[in-house]
Order: C-alpha cells, then structure tokens, then sequence
C-alpha cells in the first residue's frame, strides 16, 4: 500500500461497546482472568483493543489507515454510532435487502483495482484508479448525521474530499447542469443485481444525481474511509457519495462513473416508486412519506440496537447552510 496509509489512532472503547461483541469479549476477557464479576469492560481499553483488532483480521476484507486533516468545523459534539453498528447495519440491496446481508456478503467485494471515470459535459474527462481514490486530494476527516428516509439516523466519521473538487479538476462546460453517478455492475459479485428477490425488485446499477450546485456544496463529500480506515464493502468501498442533508439513499455507494449532464438523471429509488422518493430528497420533518412520518428519527449510537432513542428530525437533516439552494421552491412538490 502506498504511502497515503498510517497506522490508526482512532479506535477507542466506544467502538466496541455493541451489545453482543461486547458480551463475547467480556466472556473471554474473564475467561483470561482480565476483569472480575463486578468490573467494566471499560477498565481494561488494551485488551478490548486487541480484541477489536483480532475481529477485523478474521473478516476477510482488509481496512487500511489512512492519512487524513480533522478541520475543526466538522468535529461536531454527538455520540457516534460506533463502527461495529455502522458496518453491520447497511442498506446495500446488490447484496440483499436484510440490514445484515451487506456485512455478510461484500466481504470479497474487489475494490482493488478500481476505476472510477468522471465524462459528460466537461473540458478534461478524468479516470481514477485505487491510489487515485485516496491520493489526488487532501483528505479530510468529518463527522456527518445520516438519515435514512427509513427513520433511522447514525452520526459517522467519515473521511474524503469535495466532490466540488474532483469536479473542478474535470472542468465542466458551461451547459452542465446536473451530476449523475453510478454504482459497480457486476453479478457475479453483487448478487442482488440479477436476482429479484435478493436485489429488492430494483433495477440496476443503482443510480443517483445531484443539481450540479449541490454536488459542487462544500458539504458534498466523496467518502473513502470510515473512523480513520479505508471503507468496508458494505459501506461502499472504495468511494461513495454522502450528502448529509438528504435522506441516505442518494449517498450511492462503490462509485465506478460520475457523468456531467444538461438533463435532471433518473434516481433508483424515484424510478421504482416515484410517489414516495422523489429527486431532491432533503430530509424535512413537515414532508411525511406516504407510509410513515417523518417528524422523528432512531438515532442508532450505543445501547441495543433497538434502544429507544427517538430525536426530532430536523430540516435539511440540521445543515442549515444549504437552505438558500432552495429558496423559493416549494418542498413539497420537490421532495
Ligand atoms: N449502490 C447502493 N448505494 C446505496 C444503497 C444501495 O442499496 N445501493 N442504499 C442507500 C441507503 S437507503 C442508505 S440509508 C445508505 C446507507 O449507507 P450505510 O450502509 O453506509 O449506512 O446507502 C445508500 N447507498
Ligand atoms: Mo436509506
């Protein structure tokens, strides 16, 4: 691996306090005689690191450390959902509509190499490949909320750069208006994409778009890490979008093609049931779904998985900075 990769320093307690991987690691650290009846796994961080570190090495996939800025801007103060949730409860269809599916059938997902080409509307179209990915731009470490348009929410660290940037590099002609992007085709390793049942009834690959001023908005993050390593497949190695102020599904993961176009892209999720996911898909409490409310959310952190801890949602999922992009429309046609 080159030289973009340290050694981590990220991980701490608070990642491993899921409820079952803590009850294993406690089992056996007593069994070790590390701790008493009484005492928290909280008093003995080094063995429960060594654990963390001895669970990753038995999934098949290999996270790498990765170098990266922590602007203060985005270190934001809200419990985090830990890594141990956040990569085993996934939305990822190409490999099954199960929370648990992704975690369990990406592992072998190749991600190395990959190639991810930027075309369409610009003056220089650009392809990256893996080094690329973490190599052309200063990355940069950022604690975003992600909301799911299922109600549930998490608070993640990524780490990436501006898609603003990449655009910039490709230098879009004057008649660009909007930005489409596309998942990773391939069956034989996402196997939801030619089975119905498995891939949820979508068609594939998945697609997103953005109007090009939100995909150029320093929020707009291409993300190639997660709490300071290289992404697990089920999170969308090796690049996906995140767009914290929409609801998770426009945030398209394991990225092989980003297109500058003149004409609104078609969406996955608009194109399977457009009465219920429309294009814009900023989270907004006073815009139900047809199904369920949106007022509130699950915010997934420490605890059970099924922890209540019910928050009220809040406009533009909180990141009040992008309002002005949509002045003057109305968010109830524009879902
Ligand atoms: N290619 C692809 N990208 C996808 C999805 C998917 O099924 N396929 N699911 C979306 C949804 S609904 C959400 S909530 C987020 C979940 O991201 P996470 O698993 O990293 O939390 O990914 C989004 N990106
Ligand atoms: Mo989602």
């Amino acid at each position: 691996m080159p030289s973009p990769f340290k050694p981590s320093v990220k991980l701490t307690d608070n990642d491993v306090t899921d409820e079952r991987v803590y009850r294993s690691r406690r089992r056996i650290l007593k069994q070790l005689g590390f701790v008493g009846a009484g005492a928290l796994l909280a008093s003995s961080t080094r063995a429960a690191d060594w654990f963390w570190e001895d669970d990753e090495k038995k999934s098949a996939f290999q996270r790498q450390a990765l170098t990266f800025d922590s602007p203060e801007k985005y270190q934001i103060d809200a419990e985090k959902t830990p890594y141990s949730k956040a990569s085993t409860y996934n939305n990822f269809y190409e490999f099954g509509t199960d929370k648990s599916a992704p975690a369990e059938r990406a592992q072998s997902l190749t991600v190395d190499p990959w190639t991810l080409k930027i075309d369409g509307m610009v003056k220089k179209p650009l392809t990256l490949d893996y080094d690329d990915l973490f190599k052309r731009f200063t990355l940069e470490e950022r604690i975003y909320r992600l909301r799911c348009v299922e109600a549930w929410s998490m608070v993640l660290p990524w780490v990436g750069f501006e898609l603003g940037k990449l655009i910039n590099l490709a230098e879009p002609t004057g008649s660009a208006r909007y930005v489409a992007f596309e998942t990773l085709y391939d069956p034989d390793q996402m196997p939801g994409q030619n089975n119905r049942f498995m891939g949820g009834g979508i068609e594939y690959p998945y697609v997103e778009g953005l109007r090009l001023d939100e995909a150029m908005h320093p929020l707009t993050l291409m993300s190639v890490g997660l709490y300071g390593k290289t992404l697990p497949p089920q999170n969308g190695a090796p690049i996906r979008l995140t767009v914290p102020w929409k609801y998770g599904f426009k945030s398209i993961k394991s990225i092989v093609k980003i297109t500058l176009t003149d004409k609104q892209p078609p969406t996955t999720w608009n194109r399977l049931a457009p009465d219920e996911y429309g294009f814009y898909a900023n989270v907004n409490p006073n815009v139900d779904h047809p199904r369920w409310s949106q007022a509130s959310e699950r915010r997934i952190t420490t605890g059970g998985l099924f922890a209540r801890n019910r928050i009220e949602t809040q406009l533009f999922n909180g990141y009040q900075e992008v309002a002005p992009m949509y002045k003057g429309m109305d968010l109830r046609r524009f879902y």
